[in-house]
């Protein structure tokens, strides 16, 4: 572990209060760092815990934890923010108890429709509040905008969306609303997107290091190079994250909600468990056919559920049991913000 811890405050979100009242000791995961976490205590100290808890549970930035005893125990989490990695060869956990999630897209790549639906994928299956943050948007002339919006829509139909520049100030101030001090917001997306820069845009002021991007095709220079929870004040905490280039799918739940219209269409299939490959009496594939569904989105929808089939096959049952405490918080959202 390298450098002065920084000192971060903890506000307790309300639903772990009773947890501090019968345990004492709170802390928070700040860093994860070769097998070491550190956390801050409800002292105002940094202390450094193995990167494991309590039966052998992976600890990730934004856990919390308590000391029982000298044993360190990880608090259940209300969200998870993960992505498929087949560089990894399996699932990486990249934020957890996040309220607020940030997909950030520059608006040049923000009509690339594979992309969002990636990032509307990896947003529902979180259990956080998915939030498309369309960046940059300074370099967006008003066809452009209009493109994205009608891109946007259709891509990832439900999740909420803002344009913002970290240059005029755009969109800002309404990112700024869905954060309070007891929140935690994350941002997610590809190196160059603008995530730490829109951290320094929120916090009013150079909290995080930010790079350029290659002219040529937007990508930045992965200047993020860890996971790391910032305390904002007002503004609650946020976890910023490197760039990642790979957004691979998990869960075949939030295709579904990804694909709204496919999965419509799919009421009217003979067969409940039908996958719109071959299959007689397909709504789906008769959609296609007579260009009720737009070409393309069956193909599109076919290759994130594999995605996720292959995933789920292989993360066994635990993930597919995670899968359904997901589903079940993001309906629990849903419901308490009346959708
Ligand atoms: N014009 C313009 N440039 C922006 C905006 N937001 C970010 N940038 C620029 O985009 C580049 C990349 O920004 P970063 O914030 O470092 O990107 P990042 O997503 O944190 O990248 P990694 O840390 O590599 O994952 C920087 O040169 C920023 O100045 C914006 O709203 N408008
Ligand atoms: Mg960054
Ligand atoms: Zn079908």
């Amino acid at each position: 572990m390298t450098g002065e811890p920084p000192l971060i405050p903890l506000r307790l979100p309300e639903r772990l209060r009773p947890t501090q009242d019968a345990h004492g000791l709170v802390g928070r995961v700040v860093r994860v760092d070769r097998g070491r976490a550190l956390a801050m205590d409800d002292s105002g100290r940094a202390v450094e815990i193995p990167g494991s808890a309590s039966a052998g549970a992976e600890l990730c930035t934004g856990d919390w934890v308590t000391w029982t005893s000298g044993e360190v125990t990880r608090l259940e989490r209300s969200s998870v923010i993960a992505r498929a990695s087949r560089a990894r060869g399996e699932g990486q956990t990249v934020a957890v108890n996040v309220d607020v999630l940030f997909l950030v897209v520059r608006a040049e790549e923000a009509t690339r429709e594979r992309l969002l639906q990636r990032l509307a994928a990896i947003g529902w299956d979180s259990g956080a509040r998915p939030v498309l943050v369309i960046s940059a948007a300074d370099r967006a002339t008003d066809a452009r905008r209009r493109e994205i919006e009608r891109v946007v829509i259709r891509s990832a139909p439900g999740v909420e969306w803002v344009m913002t520049s970290a240059l005029s100030g755009e969109g800002i101030e309404e990112l700024a609303s869905m954060l309070g001090p007891t929140t935690t917001a994350a941002l997610l997306g590809h190196s160059g997107a603008g995530k730490s820069t829109l951290i320094n845009s929120i916090a009013g002021a150079n909290v995080q290091q930010t790079g350029e991007v290659r002219a040529r095709d937007v990508k930045g220079r992965h200047t993020t190079t860890s996971r790391e929870l910032i305390d904002l004040g007002e503004r609650g905490y946020v976890i910023d994250t490197p760039g990642v280039r790979e957004l691979g799918v998990l869960d075949g739940h939030s295709v579904e909600r990804t694909f709204t219209d496919v999965a419509a269409l799919a009421q009217s299939c003979r067969f409940s468990d039908c996958r719109h490959e071959s299959e007689p009496g397909c709504a789906v594939l008769a959609a296609t056919e007579s260009g009720e569904l737009e070409p393309g989105r069956l193909d599109d929808y076919q290759r994130l559920r594999r995605e996720a089939d292959h995933a789920e096959r292989k993360a066994g049952p635990a993930r597919r049991d995670k899968g359904r405490e997901y589903n079940r918080l993001s309906r629990q959202y849903r419901r308490a913000r009346g959708h």
